[in-house]
């Protein structure tokens, strides 16, 4: 396992690439060219340029998150097929750069949706919270502005402003694609993509749907084992892969995360490591990243990711904002250090323990 941070670029992220080589143990990020849009060719120039800049801090570039995927190539229209030329060209100049993890995902309009960005504790930290009934109860293009209101000025990957001018024209071109259409236009992309993949040894690892369930009436295909399953028997090859996400994966009480590790086993390119405490069906808040601070058990979780001799890159996801930081709701530098130095504590202990049998 290698453990990492999420880093967002120069200028995007408030944490910078000198902090992140200070935390113990973390060998490098997982980072993107946050300049591109979806479906634009990415220069083997520009990859050298963030691969260069993560190692001259001491890094390694562990991965990509994410090389998104045009909204023509998920709905399935006749363009797509020049998306996905696109998307091929983008991974030659990856591989030719030594990048070897791509992460995506195949959700539509929402890469991910909450209903408070800052939701205070008993402590006084925030934190990322879902509540459906309020989901229910606005507007998507409500919601976009009210995410917008509470990034801290950011801009959050998944709710970019040009995005939100075109809210109501996607779920326009989204309204027939049901559950089948999007799983058989996401097999259609693997297909024409795999070839470049197995040629260069990237190893593409589908995000989960997050959270776990369909919100706003859209199809939500990466959400519970079996429909993950069926992903990976679709096409049996291991650079089909995912990202095990515990928190969006654990947002449904119903997934058993553990169970999923050891199914899923050497099909887990990348791993997101986070906490959260359900509160009810659809009601969930994000929580630290300890097994007593939330309803998931991070012991059980780490024992699991270290008996299929996971190697890939981890990296402790979201964490609450803590001691006055202002960041990127979920991507502040200090829990998230706190949830590494934990997650690799419990990878010590799992793996001391196991050496002495
Ligand atoms: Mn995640």
């Amino acid at each position: 396992m290698k453990m990492s941070l999420r880093w967002f670029g120069k200028g995007h992220d408030s944490v910078s690439l000198e902090e992140i080589r200070q935390i113990p143990g973390c060998q490098g990020v997982i980072s993107t060219l946050y300049d591109t849009s979806p479906g634009e060719v990415w220069s083997r120039e520009a990859i050298r340029g963030l691969k260069d800049e993560v190692e001259a801090a001491g890094l390694e570039l562990l991965g990509i998150e994410s090389v998104n995927v045009h909204d023509d190539i998920k709905v399935g229209l006749e363009t797509r097929d020049y998306y996905i030329n696109n998307y091929i060209e983008t991974l030659e100049n990856l591989g030719k750069e030594g990048i070897d993890l791509v992460c995506y995902n195949f959700m539509p309009v929402f890469d991910w949706t909450r209903s408070d960005l800052a939701k205070k504790r008993e402590d006084g930290s925030t934190v990322l919270s879902y509540d459906q009934e309020i989901i229910d109860s606005i507007k998507p293009d409500e919601m976009f502005k009210e995410m917008k209101g509470k990034s801290q000025g950011f801009v959050m990957p998944g709710w970019e402003p040009e995005r939100l001018e075109r809210v109501k024209e996607l779920f326009e071109i989204y309204k027939d694609v049901d559950e089948e259409k999007l799983f058989n236009n996401l097999i259609y992309f693997l297909e024409a993509i795999i070839p470049t993949c197995e040629k260069y040894d990237i190893k593409m690892a589908i995000h989960a749907d997050d959270p776990a369930w369909s919100v706003f009436g859209l199809p939500r295909i990466i959400n519970n084992k079996e429909n993950i399953t069926r992903l990976l028997e679709a096409l049996p090859v291991k650079n089909n892969g995912i990202t095990l996400c515990t928190g969006s994966m654990g947002s449904n009480p119903d997934n058993d995360i553990v169970d999923m590790i050891r199914s899923f086993g050497d099909r887990i390119h990348f791993a997101h490591v986070r906490n959260l405490i359900h509160h009810g069906p659809g009601m969930f808040d994000e929580a630290a990243h300890y097994s007593y601070d939330g309803s998931l058990d991070m012991y059980e979780i780490m024992k699991a990711f270290y008996d299929i001799g996971f190697t890939g890159p981890m990296r402790p996801d979201h964490g609450r904002a803590i001691w006055g930081e202002k960041s990127m709701p979920g991507y502040g530098l200090y829990d998230r250090a706190l949830g590494a130095s934990y997650l690799l504590g419990l990878w010590e202990a799992i793996d001391k323990g196991q050496r002495k049998g």
